[in-house]
């Protein structure tokens, strides 16, 4: 009996099975290309995050206010560094190269998330950057843990840990600084007033106004749309910034008993979209940074390569 290839058709009904019985697709199992092209997507401009979020906390390594603190910083920056290469590697199963990928965020090809277009001002920004902007991706990267791709969802894993313990840090750091002179106090009010609406703009446009949302969802990528994300985190957010005493900078924020659930204002998404085109206040500065930096590291990469064949060409003669 001779085994037949199975058909386009087939193919497509496997995935299909796979996606509706939430099982995992992975790297050798065949996949649709648009779901390919979307992974693709959504994981490089994740993993370029990571590490151009390293920058701007990057500028506060030889300022942290004491050894403790410093150590700590450089713990996350690193932590952040190694997030990177886990999904660029997510990202090779998929057919793509590191070395294409970074090309195209240097070209402005491939976007990174719009918060780390904002520049570090303050210590306390620091502290609130761990609170809140780890705390909005760790609400937007739990459900990641459940992504249908399987490499994608196991580095999530272990991203979501991290992640976690970087959200802790910052609010610590914060609780100390509440705690301080009342020009601490002021200073954290002051961050928290900055970094609040670009926080709630990391979960991504309105669902009405998100174009990838609803196909994601379909094909267990996404679990929950951006709005929903938003909310979870607004929710989790109000009480810990009452434990902090700071208020958060939105008149329209209020617990509504009907839906068990904050109300909230709208953020200004005629910003956001200025700073994902390229206009936001340090947009320029993270990507000029990231090229020298790799511009600097050519040698690195060439000396690895060189290597890499004389070993192999060692290992040729062996056999
Ligand atoms: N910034 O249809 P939508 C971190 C783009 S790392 C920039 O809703 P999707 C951390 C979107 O790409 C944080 N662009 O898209 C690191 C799309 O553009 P294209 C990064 C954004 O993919 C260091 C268009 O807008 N986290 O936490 O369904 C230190 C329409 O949007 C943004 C991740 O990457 C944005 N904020 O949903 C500390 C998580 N939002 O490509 C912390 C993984 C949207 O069609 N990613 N866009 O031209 C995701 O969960 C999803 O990709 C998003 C967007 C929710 C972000």
């Amino acid at each position: 009996m001779t085994s037949t290839a199975p058909s386009p058709a087939e193919l497509e009904e496997r995935f299909d099975a796979t996606i509706a019985a939430d099982q995992r697709v992975e790297p050798r199992d065949w996949m649709p290309e648009a779901y390919r092209r979307t992974l693709i997507r959504q994981i490089a401009q994740h993993a370029h995050s990571e590490i151009i979020g390293m920058q701007p906390e990057g500028n506060w390594l030889l300022r942290a206010p004491s050894l403790r603190r410093r150590a700590i910083l450089l713990a996350k920056v690193q932590d952040e560094a190694g997030h990177g290469m886990y999904l660029y590697a997510a990202a090779e199963t998929l057919g793509v190269d590191r070395e294409e990928l970074t090309e195209k965020l240097i070209d402005s090809k491939q976007k990174y998330s719009s918060i780390f277009n904002y520049p570090t001002l303050s210590w306390a920004d620091i502290g609130v950057i761990g609170w809140l902007v780890d705390g909005a991706a760790i609400a937007n990267q739990v459900p990641l843990c459940r992504c249908s791709y399987g490499p994608y969802a196991r580095a999530m894993i272990r991203i979501c840990k991290e992640e976690s313990f970087h959200q802790r840090q910052g609010y610590e750091s914060l609780l100390a600084l509440t705690a301080g002179t009342e020009a601490q106090k002021r200073m954290v009010q002051e961050s928290v007033d900055r970094w609040w609406w670009p926080s709630l703009m990391m979960f991504g446009p309105a669902d009405g106004d998100s174009p990838n949302t609803h196909r994601s969802m379909a094909w267990g990528i996404k679990r929950h749309t951006n709005d929903e994300l938003r909310q979870r985190f607004v929710d989790m957010t109000v009480p810990q910034a009452a434990v902090l005493g700071v208020t958060l900078p939105d008149p329209d924020l209020r617990w509504n008993p009907e839906r068990q659930a904050h109300d909230f204002g709208e953020p200004d998404w005629s910003e956001f979209t200025a700073v994902v085109s390229g206009a936001g206040p340090a947009n320029r500065q993270r990507l000029d940074h990231r090229r020298r930096a790799h511009e600097n590291g050519a040698w690195v990469r060439e000396a690895a390569q060189a290597y890499a064949e004389k070993q192999a060409g060692k290992q040729g003669a062996r056999a």
